[in-house]
């Protein structure tokens, strides 16, 4: 379906698919192709009547076309990986059950190069008034998982959304935003989880408050572990933690992600082949930017027999990953940062 390849598929209805690990390997930049799709409804009709209406806490209220918004301001790139804050969450679903959620593997996440208009632009035509503090984000699609059913939406603080980084994208990967990716036009926030980064967007709302719909004040929030979803209950998520994983492991290699939240980067990941008793440094591939996830790979030189691969990634703040997945378990399975650990069979030779 929407022409993905080289994903798993984890739903039809509505549409949600994770990067297979090869795809995720080949390369810092995800193709298109086998970029994730995370989706709480059914992707919207996007139809030429798409406007983008700006209102709230501003001094004057805006109604854009495409056209409008594409050639009134200057247009920007920004290469930045979309991390699903329910990315890896099957190792959590191992500890105990988590019913009516995916079970992503380590896919749910991605990097692509956006093109489009800085919101803070937006925001400049607009004028915030006195008291805005978040800038919310409505998207066409209508989610039944919602209670109640509502658009899919979210906010991010002023702060945040006056930054560079922070782009209204039309296109993807040089192309076209596809329909599954958000088209006509999606937010890319840098380093918040994905819920933030809304696709089909039709509203911006500047606020004194964080938004109040269902996908902030309820879900995508850090329960413990007894929690329940409620309104406001627990931590609201918003900056990506610390994170990384394996992708491929051979006798005389191993390859994998890492990726730090907020305004951290990857400083270092450690790799281990004996449970985590002794480490060496891994090399760190392709450096994207402050927005991008870092590639990395070491070589190994394994004997035949069984070897316990285990990873840990460090990032600008010292902070380094979780032991294991033990400590982390939550009702919705969010925020799996664990080590990455894999067992490794190496053949003897014949
Ligand atoms: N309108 C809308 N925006 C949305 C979503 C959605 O369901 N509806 N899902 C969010 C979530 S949880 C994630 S992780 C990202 C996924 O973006 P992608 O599908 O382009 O990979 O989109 C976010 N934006
Ligand atoms: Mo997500």
């Amino acid at each position: 379906m929407f022409g993905k390849r080289d994903v798993i598929v984890h739903g039809t209805d509505p549409y949600n698919a994770e990067t297979e690990r090869a795809a995720l390997a080949a390369g810092p930049i995800t193709a298109t192709s086998a970029f994730y799709v995370r989706n709480h409804g059914e992707v919207p009709e996007a139809g030429s009547a798409w406007r983008l209406r700006v209102d709230g806490l501003v001094e004057r209220p805006l109604d854009l076309s495409l056209a409008t918004l594409r050639e009134a301001l200057p247009e920007y790139e920004v290469t930045a990986t979309l991390q699903c804050a329910g990315n890896r969450r099957a190792g959590l679903i191992a500890i105990r059950d988590i019913p009516g959620e995916a079970p992503w593997g380590p896919g749910a996440t991605g990097t692509a190069t956006w093109t489009g208009a800085r919101l803070a632009d937006v925001l400049k035509l607009a004028g915030p008034r006195a008291g805005a503090a978040h800038v919310g984000f409505e998207g066409a699609d209508l989610s039944p998982e919602a209670k109640p059913p509502q658009h899919f939406g979210g906010s991010i603080p002023l702060g945040k959304a006056e930054r560079p980084e922070v782009l209204l994208a039309w296109a993807m990967n040089g192309e076209p935003l596809e329909p599954v990716h958000g088209a006509p036009l999606r937010v890319v926030v840098p380093g918040y989880i994905g819920a933030r980064s809304v696709k089909w967007l039709n509203r911006i709302e500047v606020r004194a408050h964080p938004w109040k719909g269902y996908f902030q004040d309820v879900v995508y929030r850090l329960l413990p572990p007894e929690g329940a979803p409620a309104s406001g209950a627990g931590m609201p998520l918003g900056l990506v933690a610390l994170n990384a994983d394996i992708l491929s492991a051979t006798a005389t290699e191993v390859r994998g992600y890492a990726f730090a939240g907020g305004e951290r980067f990857v400083t270092r990941v450690d790799v281990s082949t004996d449970g985590g008793a002794t480490w060496t440094q891994a090399e760190l591939l392709d450096d994207l930017g402050p927005w991008a996830w870092r590639h990395w790979r070491a070589p190994l030189d394994l004997p035949p027999g069984e070897h316990e691969l285990v990873v840990r990634a460090w990032d600008s703040s010292a902070a380094t990953q979780p032991d294991d997945e033990a400590g982390l378990w939550n009702p919705k399975g969010y925020v799996n940062n664990a080590r990455p650990r894999a067992t490794l069979e190496v053949p003897r030779r014949s």
